[in-house]
């Protein structure tokens, strides 16, 4: 380990108090741990470096050489005409409209490239140009082909056939790669969502034309002196953000079940004690499984496993951080060391023989943390590289996936023997059932009679289960780590609310206990456990990573479809949250939820303040649009009760309030009931 001058946080008040950083043990611990080596983490950093006040309103304007031009709120608010402009007479709303339609085109981008990419793997599988990746959920490829124009069967002499699976993959993978570039029509996939939401998008003219032309409308829209109506960029952003859920994400989500398998519920354990000090640790981290996925294969190869062993290991232990985490958990039951905030500490234990890393959400400063230790940090992806010198980039290939990953675990193993002396894992872990999906909640609910949403239609109407919420997103430095995912959680299950969530919010959840059927008994409702024990299902359930938050808009589609609950995904009693949201990728989600009907709450703030008419177009109008809005309470109590009040005004509207109040009638209630 590098030499490095020892700090406490006692000591020194620009260190950050790990106490007051995080909920959660182990991450506690390795704060403290890193403080004591003398290497800065995000939660000191955090300390230090206070956010830009102006920026956090949302307000600068930096898309001209002649600004930035930056239009702070008066102090007392606006009193008469807001006269607030930049250089060119840009208002507030105009700026923070084309500042939030760039974090939806951003966030569109990560989550299509991504999907972007999944579609040229699975382009190369369909024309036979890599073996490494097989189909292996043809039924699901069965599935989504209708929706790409492509037949399933083909008629011979009269006949109906099954059409050759490999025709089929090839005019899928065809169709979806056209998605992002075709010059005419709307994306394939709007027809997925409920009638009347499609219709509102086509009264609205929202309906995404390609995903690549969205963002790049939004890019020139808003350059200097393009559009300056707020109301026309957001009406772009909900185009583009459209694009990226019925779009984009989507086709990353079904390609990769698809060719790795639709998820099914399975156990694992999570947090940063699922690291063995005697294993050589690999964690991989990001968000694309292309790579994962063979790096899996290897982890688990005799000839790779033998080859650790001649150095010393008794095995090899892989772990993930991030979405890349959730994708091979959901998957195959590799266990999440940690999340997003949690990255840093996963070398700081002194145990990480290797971190590869792909795209998305990577710190730059785990090359400093790396340099401290003995661990090989390995960028994988031709987009995302390093300047550090230490780090070592391995470019993954699909046309020779199995070699590279091969190559990037051997040389995990061989730097086992560099490992220090000075090694502390934390030993906090925790045992979770992941990996459920739109099918297997439709089994668990529905059963194998049944076989549809019915039961949690039934569920929902007779008030067992008060509702549905989908909390997902992001940690935040500027919050502390997981509690408000965690805090927020619990008040929703304690009042009936089943929770769907996906990214580091389903980390988190796994890490503090949520995601067993056992969490049931302890956290929920009565009406929610006796559901989740009647089933045998968490109370709680892992939909996977950011892409496959498109799950959940089938899920609520299909709530739909089963009948009872309204026509369109605005008439749910459901909502949805990110309540330590960071990235833009969690703007872009939130904006192709509320444009899909969904109440939306984020939580620490949003960069709105500024520019309080297009935050009230956000809050309130577009609810007049699509039926869903946007909302934003830091407080992770009162952010519950918003959305519980609005589950219960969804209820009222569609006449099952009173069935919900006989549910919660208490034993005195029935026995005066029974004496009637
Ligand atoms: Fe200023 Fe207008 Fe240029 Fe933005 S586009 S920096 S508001 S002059
Ligand atoms: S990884 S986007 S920090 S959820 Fe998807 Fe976590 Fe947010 Fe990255």
């Amino acid at each position: 380990m590098a030499e490095t001058k020892a700090k406490t946080a006692a000591k020194d008040p620009k260190l950050a108090n790990a106490r007051e950083a995080s909920i959660e043990p182990s991450t506690q611990e390795m704060i403290e741990r890193a403080q004591k080596l003398g290497i800065d983490t995000v939660f000191d950093r955090a300390v230090t470096m206070k956010p830009c006040a102006i920026g956090l309103q949302g307000i600068c304007c930096k898309n001209c050489a002649m600004g930035p031009c930056r239009l702070p709120l008066p102090k007392g608010g606006i009193d008469g005409e807001d006269t607030r402009k930049g250089l060119c007479g840009a208002t507030a709303n105009t700026i923070c409209a084309r500042n939030f339609a760039r974090m939806v085109a951003a966030g569109t981008s990560a989550h299509s490239d991504h999907g972007r990419g999944v579609a040229e793997t699975f382009l190369s599988v369909a024309r036979k140009e890599t073996e490494d990746y097989k189909i292996k959920d043809p039924a699901k490829l069965i599935q989504i082909a209708p929706y790409f124009g492509v037949d399933t069967t083909v008629e011979v002499d009269g006949e109906t056939l099954d059409r050759d699976i490999d025709e089929i993959a090839l005019g899928v993978a065809e169709a979806a790669m056209a998605e992002f570039g075709k010059y005419d029509g709307t994306l394939a996939y709007l027809k997925r969502a409920p009638k009347p939401l499609q219709e509102k998008w086509k009264k609205e003219g929202v309906e995404p034309r390609a995903i690549d032309r969205e963002v790049v409308e939004i890019m020139h829209r808003t350059a200097m002196g393009v559009d300056q109506d707020f109301v026309n960029l957001t009406k772009q952003a909900t185009r583009c953000s459209l694009a990226d859920g019925w779009g984009g994400a989507m086709i990353g989500t079904d390609l990769q079940d698809v060719m790795f398998g639709s998820p099914s519920p399975l156990q694992a354990e999570a947090n940063l004690g699922v690291m063995k000090e005697d294993h050589v640790n690999v964690i991989v981290h990001g968000h694309e499984p292309l790579l994962s996925e063979m790096i899996v294969a290897a982890c688990q190869s005799q000839e790779n496993l033998d080859y650790a062993k001649s150095k010393g290991a008794k095995g090899i232990q892989l772990a993930g951080i991030c979405c890349t985490a959730n994708e091979v958990l959901q998957r195959h039951g590799v266990p999440p060391a940690g999340t997003f905030l949690q990255q840093e500490l996963a070398i700081i234990t002194g145990a990480c023989d290797a971190m590869v890393v792909d795209v998305q959400c990577i710190f730059q400063n785990l090359a400093n943390v790396a340099k401290c230790f003995h661990t090989k940090l390995i960028t994988t992806h031709p987009i995302a590289k390093m300047e550090q010198e230490n780090v070592v980039h391995i470019e993954f290939d699909e046309h020779h996936a199995m070699e590279d990953a091969n190559k990037i675990v051997r040389l995990a193993i061989d730097n086992f023997t560099e490992r220090g002396a000075d090694v502390m894992i934390p030993r906090h872990k925790t045992t979770q059932i992941a990996g459920f999906g739109v099918e297997s909640i439709r089994y668990h609910l529905g059963g194998s009679f049944r076989g549809d949403y019915y039961t949690l239609n039934d569920n929902i109407i007779n008030g067992r289960i008060r509702g549905i919420a989908g909390v997902v997103g992001c940690n935040n430095a500027r919050t502390k780590h997981n509690e408000e995912h965690i805090t927020l959680i619990k008040e929703l299950i304690k009042n009936d609310v089943i929770v769907l969530t996906t990214g580091c919010s389903a980390i988190a959840a796994g890490i503090h206990g949520l995601l067993t059927p056992g969490a049931a008994a302890v956290h929920c409702g009565p009406g929610l456990a006796e559901v989740c024990e009647t089933v045998g299902i968490p109370p709680v359930l892992h939909l996977g990573s950011c892409v496959d938050n498109t799950r959940i808009l089938l899920a609520a589609t299909e709530v739909v479809k089963a009948g009872g609950l309204g026509d369109d995904i605005c008439d749910l009693p459901a909502a949805g949250s990110a309540p330590e949201w960071m990235s833009e990728k969690a703007i872009a989600i939130g904006q192709y939820f509320v444009s899909s009907g969904v109440y939306t709450v984020f939580g620490y703030h949003m960069p709105l303040e500024g520019a309080p008419e297009f935050k009230d177009y956000l809050y309130r109008e577009m609810e007049n649009v699509y039926g869903g809005k946007w909302d934003c309470e830091p407080d992770p109590i009162k952010h519950a009760h918003k959305m519980i009040a609005h589950i219960d005004k969804k209820r009222k509207e569609l006449g099952i309030d009173k069935a919900r109040e006989r549910v919660l009638m208490d034993m005195a209630d029935r026995q005066a009931l029974a004496m009637e």
